[in-house]
């Protein structure tokens, strides 16, 4: 959950919403990301007219760094809750269509491939992986 969660105090709301449909948490951490876990997380995006403001956003402020497990394609799950990048084509019912309205500032990150979330995993919780 990126700063603007935290910061409007919606961490709770989200993880129960991913609680709710069965999705068990298995590490979270309160964590101020630095700009080099910010590059490397987010490298596919590197040299895209938005990457850095997205780098200066997410590293802004804490971030609630989440991992769920469900019996299957669990990232596909998420990012159905999540709802579309742009929070103006997020449909009402997801975390982005209820809750945003900010293409930056939208709420939540969600890995986009089972691979992605391996990598992500890495990154974060090292351990885990
Ligand atoms: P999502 O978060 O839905 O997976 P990605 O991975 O395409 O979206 O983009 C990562 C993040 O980059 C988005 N959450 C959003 O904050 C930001 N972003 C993506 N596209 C744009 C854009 N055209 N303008 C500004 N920010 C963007």
């Amino acid at each position: 959950m990126k700063p603007d969660a935290v910061e409007r105090g919606l961490v709770g709301e989200v993880l129960a919403r991913l609680e709710d449909r069965q999705l068990r948490l298995v590490a979270a951490e309160l964590r101020t990301i630095d700009v080099a876990t910010a590059t490397r997380h987010y490298a596919e995006h590197e040299g895209k007219p938005f990457f850095d403001r997205l780098v200066a956003f997410i590293t802004s402020a804490p971030a609630l760094v989440v991992v769920v497990e469900g019996p299957e394609d669990t990232w596909r799950v998420v990012r159905t809750m999540i709802g579309a990048t742009n929070p103006a084509d997020a449909a009402p019912g997801t975390i982005r269509g209820d809750l945003a309205l900010d293409m930056a500032a939208n709420l939540i990150h969600g890995s986009d491939s089972s691979e992605a979330a391996q990598r992500e995993i890495a990154i974060f919780f090292p351990d885990l992986a």
